[in-house]
């Protein structure tokens, strides 16, 4: 009558972490590896040590605060104790400065973005603000704005945590998050020649930011996105009081609910034009671009969390007179989860390291035009996989998944809105077909062209006869792929955007399929290594979803179906 069940326990998430390792090793310079390894076992360690803080924390939120005692209007949020030690260890480690110090190169942001992968899952979608802020250095390093660039980008990129900025993205209105050209925002120009914001952003995240990046329509420009101009905005003066912007609200949201997502009126707030006076959506995309990276990092990342703690509860649990991990079923169902989560780890780090080549100015055209295309790509796959890993992780803990003081709920919740913000799955689909006619012809099947390249590039490194069948798989999924695209781009414009998204799906499947097996080539470590096994696993639970007509899961282009399809992962191409 007296058991009780020990929870699962977190040990350091760097030395834990095999697949993280592995893949360091083989993208990383032996030299550069040892260089940065100190400061990732350091991250690793902290990452396990936040954890009881984080569930101690687990109720706290933001606290907007509108009128002090005296009626003076004073919009102050007040934090919850963890986000301001993350803001710390955020500067100190940085977790955005790593990028820009380029210390190694082109190698830089692949360490930076292992920073933030050990940092994301302990920290409570502190990562937000940090995407925003890394977004944002390089919006204005790209712009050539100088006096903006010396006024705000030292304070992005400080390690010193009494200097550091964050940076707000303030984007989504009224009329809607997607279709960004509605926007009503005003810019108009005062006696003495300053810029004044008037509007209402309906979507704020993080708004306690020193600083944002926001569009908005100066006075006679035409509507739509052209029309929108790039604005930089200081939110305080010098006395701290916000500049022409009330805090209407917080959000009431499913998750991220440490995040103080605000809704603001700008009432005549002095903003700076980044650029020119127009393309402010143009403007604004390299932003999009690293938030969306930064989003596939955090997909990954939270799919990991749910991971170490799910094996470890396994290991722990006992159920019909054995632990968890030992009863067949359930250790089948992890392995299903952990293929997604290592294919989604080196989609994710693939974009890293075209990023980091792409910043270093190491990339040429057909890199540039695969990175365009793999950012997207990767944001919407990896989103939908974190979506449904973290669901099955609820699961694997049976009826303490959604107990509330397990702090197993928080995962699902918060991975939810990684399919949303940053461009939802049908937008980044649309997005990525876009990108794609752009890189190659514009109406042809071409247009897939740096994405098959990719795919035929790693499945030629692949010899192995067990890695060989899943090469395979990613390449015949890929040419269905672009089967489909010849037929929908005869019938039409509503064929082609109604199977975006299964295409894109297909596409980020395929992509991570290649690059496991070629990773478990590179292992070298046989059938039974953690790569190999991972990449049988990802093609067994499905690549290809072109084809499946009304029902998108009936022909998944599978090496084998030993066993009917799980409906568990039937959810992760949905
Ligand atoms: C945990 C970490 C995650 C971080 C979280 C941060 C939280 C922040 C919360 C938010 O802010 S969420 C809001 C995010 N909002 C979006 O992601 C918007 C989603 N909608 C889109 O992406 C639409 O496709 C888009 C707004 C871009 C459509 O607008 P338009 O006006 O129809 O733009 P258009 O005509 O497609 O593109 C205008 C120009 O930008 C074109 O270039 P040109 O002017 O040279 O022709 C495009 O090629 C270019 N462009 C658009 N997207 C691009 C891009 N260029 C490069 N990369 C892209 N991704």
């Amino acid at each position: 009558m007296s058991f009780t069940q020990a929870p699962p326990a977190l040990l350091n998430q760097f030395d834990e972490d095999r697949a993280l390792r592995s893949l360091l090793a083989h993208l990383l310079p032996a030299e550069v590896l040892a260089d940065v390894e100190p400061s990732l076992r350091e991250m690793g360690r902290l990452s396990a040590e936040l954890y009881p803080a984080q569930l101690a924390d687990r109720l706290s939120e933001p606290v907007l605060t509108q009128f002090d005692a005296w009626g003076n209007r004073i919009d102050r949020i007040e934090l919850t104790p963890l986000w301001r030690t993350a803001e710390r260890i955020a500067a100190e480690h940085g977790v955005v400065a790593t990028a820009y110090e380029r210390a190694h190169g082109r190698f830089s942001r692949i360490h930076q973005f292992a920073l933030a992968y050990l940092f994301t899952p302990s920290t409570d979608i502190y990562a937000c603000p940090l995407a925003m802020t890394d977004g944002a250095a390089r919006v204005l390093l790209d712009s050539g704005n100088q006096p903006l660039i010396d006024r705000a980008v030292p304070h992005l990129t400080s390690r010193d945590p009494a200097a550091f900025w964050t940076s707000g993205q303030w984007m989504t209105e009224t009329t809607g998050g997607s279709d960004v050209g509605g926007t009503e925002t005003m810019a108009l120009q005062d006696e003495a020649g300053q810029w004044r914001l008037h509007g209402r952003k309906w979507f704020t995240s993080a708004a306690t930011s020193q600083m944002a990046l926001t569009l908005a329509r100066p006075a006679g420009n035409p509507p739509g996105g052209r029309g929108l101009a790039l604005f930089f905005i200081e939110t305080r003066d010098g006395a701290g009081t916000l500049r022409g912007i009330r805090i209407d609200r917080l959000k009431d949201k499913l998750g991220t609910r440490k995040l103080p997502t605000a809704e603001l009126t700008l009432d005549g707030t002095p903003a700076t034009p980044v650029g020119g006076l127009s393309d402010g959506v143009r403007g604004i995309a390299p932003m999009l671009n690293v938030t969306r990276t930064w989003n596939a990092v955090s997909a990954v990342a939270l799919m990991r969390r749910g991971l170490a703690l799910a094996d470890d509860y396994a290991a722990r649990r006992m159920a019909f007179g054995a632990p968890l991990a030992r009863q067949p079923l359930h250790a089948d169902t992890l392995a299903g989860l952990r293929a997604e989560w290592m294919g989604a780890l080196h989609l994710t780090f693939r974009v890293v390291e075209l990023l980091g080549a792409h910043e270093a100015g190491e990339l040429d055209d057909a890199g540039r035009a695969l990175l365009r295309v793999l950012t997207p790509l990767a944001k919407l796959t990896t989103a939908r996989q974190g979506v449904m890993v973290a669901s099955e992780v609820v699961e694997a803990f049976g009826g303490a998944g959604y107990v509330e003081d397990t702090g197993i709920p928080t995962l699902l919740r918060d991975a939810q809105v990684l399919s949303i913000w940053e461009g939802t799955t049908n937008v980044l689909s649309l997005d990525a077909l876009r990108a794609m006619q752009s890189a190659g012809a514009t109406q042809s099947v071409e247009t897939l062209e740096p994405v098959r390249a990719e795919v035929l590039r790693l499945a030629a490194r692949v010899r192995d006869p067990h890695l060989v069948p899943v090469a395979e798989a990613a390449v015949r999924a890929v040419d269905r792929a672009a089967a489909w695209l010849e037929d929908a781009l005869r019938a039409g414009r509503d064929e082609v955007e109604s199977g975006a998204r299964r295409f894109a799906l297909t596409l980020g499947r395929a992509l991570e399929a290649a690059l496991l097996a070629a990773h478990a080539e590179w292992e070298a470590e046989g059938a039974d290594g953690d790569a190999a096994r991972a990449a049988r696993r990802l093609a067994l639970n499905g690549i290809g979803l072109v084809h499946g007509g009304m029902d998108p899961h009936g022909a998944a282009d599978a090496v084998a179906h030993p066993e009917p399809s799980q409906p568990a992962l039937r959810s992760a191409t949905a």
